[in-house]
């Protein structure tokens, strides 16, 4: 017992010397890396909160998954073990099953498109989604566009990825997709992606330029084709149990700087884009930008008719559609 008060004490300690003796720190997680830009927004929103609040709350990022893989990380925000999670849609798909339908191959457009769907009525539809699993939506990311990379061959049409085993991200839709297109999916963790490219366990993966730069994917899988299939949103989400610990007052400061940071993070990404495919291209790899999308959009039918099955999920695709 005075034990556990000694070491209680100084956790305290600890922790009131780290952040700077806030009254409430919030734990947030990530993937990426710092310097990643949804790693750098939410360190953004950080800083506006602690300001916005005199000081008294404060955000702790916690990069490069230091805390745990995505799923992990999802489940520990849920539960409340963590505060804030920024994650892909892909992971939720299976948990959240309103995230879905943004999560189809060529739903969007383009990234345009999609900010101002999420932007919108059915972005606040699909956080009552997230609100049914106890998180709570502080702001729809960007994840850009994703496409293929492999460590074998220049990918140019669909029959090109016939028999090719490609890492996805733990969700049926991916599983599904990859189906659609004649390749064997294999869902893991984004952490274990390196080394199986790399042993031969997969051919390749796919994901957007800044993911495919930090991940390091590019030194092990040199071919990047630009087919851009998924176009899907991420978000920054936080745990119910730590959210109604908060003062209604907090609640919206906390709420507003999230929201704030939304435009910091989708700034962020169009420069990392850029840097990213110079970067790659510099080390190397090859980017094939010539495709031809449509036989890849028309491959997809399968999965839209596996995915969209009510008159309600017919409508919200034709809603997407509409929404310019
Ligand atoms: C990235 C995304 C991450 C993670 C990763 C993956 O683009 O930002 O949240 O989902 O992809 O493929 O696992």
């Amino acid at each position: 017992m005075k034990f556990m008060k000694t070491l209680l004490v100084t956790s305290a300690i600890l922790a009131g010397t780290a952040a700077g003796a806030c009254e409430i720190t919030l734990r947030s997680a990530d993937t990426h890396p710092a310097g990643y830009p949804t790693v750098e927004a939410v360190k953004w929103m950080g800083a506006q909160v602690k300001e916005r609040s005199g000081g008294r709350i404060c955000i702790e990022v916690f990069a490069a998954s230091e805390l745990g893989e995505e799923k992990d990380a999802i489940e520990q925000t849920q539960f409340g073990v963590l505060d804030m999670v920024r994650a892909s849609f892909g992971p939720f798909n299976n948990l959240v099953p309103e995230t879905q339908v943004v999560s189809l191959p060529y739903i969007f457009r383009s990234p345009d498109h999609m900010h101002k769907v999420m932007d919108g009525p059915i972005g606040e539809e699909i956080a009552k989604g997230f609100a049914a699993h106890d998180l709570v939506v502080l702001g729809y990311y960007d994840g850009g566009a994703r496409s293929f990379y492999n460590s074998q061959k220049p990918i140019t049409k669909i029959e090109d990825l016939a028999g090719m085993k490609f890492r996805v991200m733990q969700s049926d839709v991916f599983v599904d997709m990859m189906a659609a297109l004649g390749a064997n999916a294999t869902p893991m963790p984004y952490g274990e992606v390196y080394s199986s490219i790399q042993t031969g366990v997969i051919d390749g993966a796919e994901n957007n330029p800044p993911s495919y730069d930090t991940s390091g994917h590019f030194e092990v899988a040199k071919y990047y084709t630009l087919d851009e299939h998924l176009i899907m949103p991420e978000v920054l989400a936080m745990s119910k149990t730590s959210w109604d610990k908060l003062s209604a007052e907090d609640q919206a400061l906390v709420a507003q700087a999230g929201k704030d940071s939304v435009p910091v993070m989708r700034e962020l990404w169009s420069a990392k884009v850029k840097e990213s495919e110079e970067k790659v291209l510099a080390s190397g790899a090859e980017i094939i930008r010539d495709i031809d999308k449509g036989p890849f959009i028309a491959a997809m039918e399968p999965v839209y008719a596996k995915y969209v099955t009510t008159p309600e999920l017919q409508d919200l695709v034709s809603r997407i559609k509409a929404t310019e």
